[in-house]
């Protein structure tokens, strides 16, 4: 007895509808199983040397990718080694640097103190100095004003002594009359000398006084030579009167200033005649 006429023996309210329903689910079962059968039948057949085929073009494909994933991992840890070299070289060139630039700071800082040190040090001794500078102007201040007085007193003393003041010099007229060398010795004894005439000023001055006087001039030593007592020899500035000097008698070596005229009035004479003097002497 087969499979249909077993369900075709089941009573039930479906019927023969049923059974057929039945019949056609184990028709189709078994036409599952003969398609299922052949695609097995397929799987073991020459398929089979694809499959392998594209096993090996996957095997070379991991092997290449993994070569190129291996030859990137090379490359960045070359990278790697070589940036860590460079960091390593450049932190310490830097840190040489910053040890430099520390080391100049610090050498820096030391000359701006030692320069600080010295500037305080020199403005001290400016204060100083500027201290001292002000005393000493009051000092010469005050010594200005006693050589003052002292040149005030001395000048009324010196004119009580027939001493007469002119542009800074003093000039002693004598009250009495001697031979010329009798009135040099007198003046080098008071520390002056004859007169010298050194500028118009000065001979204006002299002839001012209206007397006749010995002046320092001679040329006792070489006729005709006439030097001054203080051994310069008669320059340009000279005031002889007309046809002097005449060196009259062969004798008249010592040279005086005459009351006659105010310019020209100077006379050679005989050293041994007598008459009045002048000192002259520059006290200061
Ligand atoms: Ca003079
Ligand atoms: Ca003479
Ligand atoms: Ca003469």
């Amino acid at each position: 007895m087969d499979e249909q006429d077993i369900y075709a023996n089941v009573e039930g309210p479906s019927g023969l509808h049923i059974k057929w329903e039945r019949v056609q689910s184990s028709e189709n079962i078994y036409q599952n199983e003969d398609t299922c059968c052949s695609v097995e039948t397929d799987r073991t057949g020459p398929a089979l040397s694809d499959l392998e085929e594209s096993n090996t073009v996957k095997k070379r494909s991991c092997i290449a990718t993994a070569l190129i994933l291996g030859l990137l991992c090379l490359l960045l840890l070359t990278g790697l080694v070589i940036l860590v070299f460079l960091y390593t070289k450049d932190k310490s060139n830097w840190e040489l640097k910053m040890l430099r630039l520390q080391t100049s700071y610090n050498n820096l800082t030391e000359k701006q103190h030692q320069l600080q040190t010295s500037y305080n040090n020199l403005d001290e001794e400016n204060h100083q100095l500027k201290t001292s500078y002000d005393n000493l102007t009051e000092e010469k201040a005050q010594l200005k004003k006693q050589l003052e007085d002292a040149t005030t007193d001395l000048r009324k003393k010196l004119q009580a002594l027939r001493w007469t003041y002119f542009a800074d010099k003093y000039y002693y007229i004598s009250s009495t009359m001697q031979t010329w060398q009798d009135s040099r010795n007198d003046c080098l004894q008071k520390g002056a000398d004859l007169v010298i005439i050194n500028s118009p000023e000065e001979q204006e001055f002299i002839s001012s006084r209206k007397i006749s006087t010995w002046i320092g001039l001679t040329d006792a030593e070489t006729e005709g030579t006439w030097k001054w007592v203080d051994g310069t020899l008669l320059g340009s500035l000279r005031y002889w009167a007309e046809s002097e000097p005449n060196n009259g008698y062969g004798n008249e070596n010592c040279a005086k200033i005459s009351s006659s005229n105010l310019e020209k009035n100077w006379y050679d004479e005989s050293c041994d005649f007598k008459m009045y003097w002048i000192c002259e002497v520059q006290l200061i």
